[in-house]
């Protein structure tokens, strides 16, 4: 306490009046708060003086047919537009694609992923729909719907969370599998309580692909951030231990403390030596196991996949599945399991190569999940299964 002549004032870290630092809550100066009329990133346009509009999705574009090279809006496969929970309702939309903006890395970048994948140079000379050439499914029977982007606070993680939170609930409120593009791992903490808010917590396996095992102590001054926010989810009930699956991890983690951590909560991990070891069949098939069924959130970390594939990332390390593995896995999933959600993240359109291909790669990822998801609905039970046509020639 201090007599600052206006009466005795706690102070903040020992240092100063708490009024001086007003965003800190002298309660819990861990907390960062700001009144409600400084949420200007987040406060919703006020529509009351828009024309009338019925509840649906809305085509931005110009040009008729899916062919729009260069031209129109772009949009994440060329999909319409939707704004809120009626509009997926009114749509019924399956699938929505979300761009995420929050930044929560060393090397920055992913804040700019969303957008640099609307425009990929790639989508727009062949434009999206149709048919994937392993599984010899058309996709665009699933209806898609570009969600807009969701906004961040810039180095205001909780309050970033918050408003995920918010748009990933109207959009699972919905019964719609929303996909995150772009973005850092962190906001995978707001998939996990807005998905644990509609099913349950614990209903939900998460399959987390990465080259780092994001279940660090909480450091850095902060209560979750990209490497603990698969602990915090843990420790919080949300997520059940044996309901984390781990693929891809290498890279200078986890110490023996944190491995420990993951054995004692019953993680199912998959480290890269198990790959290079036992061989990428053995785990593909352990990890279809353990999914079998369940309602499964994928998140791709594209750090996961080798280097050699996905240059465009903040954390990269060397080894790490191959592109041909990481599609695989994709479409395995999504036959295997009941896929209610997906984000792509840490790419960074700053790190990739001139030849995008980073971007690419996370284009196929995602139209290989739909892929998987509409060839489930087909009726294909098989996650290994390939279309005998792609296989031979002259198959019957
Ligand atoms: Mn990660």
């Amino acid at each position: 306490m201090v007599d600052d002549g206006r009466g005795e004032t706690p102070l903040l870290d020992g240092q100063v009046p708490a009024d001086w630092w007003p965003w800190r809550d002298p309660e819990d100066p861990f907390v960062t708060r700001l009144p409600a009329d400084k949420d200007i990133l987040v406060t919703r346009r006020d529509t009351a003086g828009d024309p009338p509009r019925s509840p649906g999705l809305f085509n931005p574009q110009r040009y008729a047919g899916s062919v729009m090279p260069l031209g129109g809006f772009p949009t994440f496969l060329g999909a319409p537009m939707a704004l809120n929970t009626e509009d997926l309702k009114a749509g019924n939309v399956d699938v929505a694609l979300v761009g995420m903006t929050l930044e929560d890395n060393p090397v920055p970048g992913g804040r700019f992923a969303a957008n640099s994948m609307r425009s990929l140079i790639d989508h727009m000379v062949f434009p999206a729909g149709g048919t994937d050439q392993y599984l010899g499914v058309d996709w665009s029977t699933l209806q898609l719907a570009d969600y807009g982007n969701i906004a961040s606070f810039a180095n205001q993680n909780e309050r970033s969370l918050e408003e995920i939170h918010r748009v990933i609930s109207e959009i699972v409120a919905a019964d719609t599998i929303p996909i995150g593009v772009g973005g850092t791992h962190l906001q995978s903490y707001s998939f996990l309580t807005a998905l644990a808010r509609k099913y349950g917590p614990g209903k939900v396996v998460v399959l987390h692909v990465d080259a780092h095992h994001d279940t660090y102590l909480m450091d850095m001054g902060r209560m979750v951030h990209n490497g603990s926010f698969l602990r915090v989810a843990i420790e919080k009930g949300i997520l059940k231990g044996p309901d984390l699956i781990q693929v891809g991890l290498r890279g200078q983690g986890p110490k023996e403390k944190e491995i420990e951590w993951m054995r004692e909560n019953g993680l199912r991990f998959h480290f890269q030596a198990e790959a290079d070891t036992l061989g990428w069949d053995v785990v593909l098939r352990r990890v279809l196991e353990d999914i079998k069924g369940r309602m499964v959130y994928l998140s791709f970390d594209l750090d996961g996949v080798s280097p050699a594939y996905a240059p465009g990332v903040g954390t990269q390390d060397p080894d790490g599945m191959t592109a041909s593995q990481a599609l695989q896995l994709v479409r395995a999933v999504a036959i295997a399991s009941d896929v209610v959600a997906a984000d792509f993240i840490e790419y960074s359109p700053l790190l990739d190569d001139t030849h995008m291909t980073t971007g690419i790669l996370i284009d196929r990822l995602i139209r290989s999940l739909l892929a998987g998801i509409a060839a489930k609905r087909q009726g294909i039970r098989d996650p290994l299964y390939i279309d005998p046509r792609r296989l031979r020639y002259d198959a019957p």
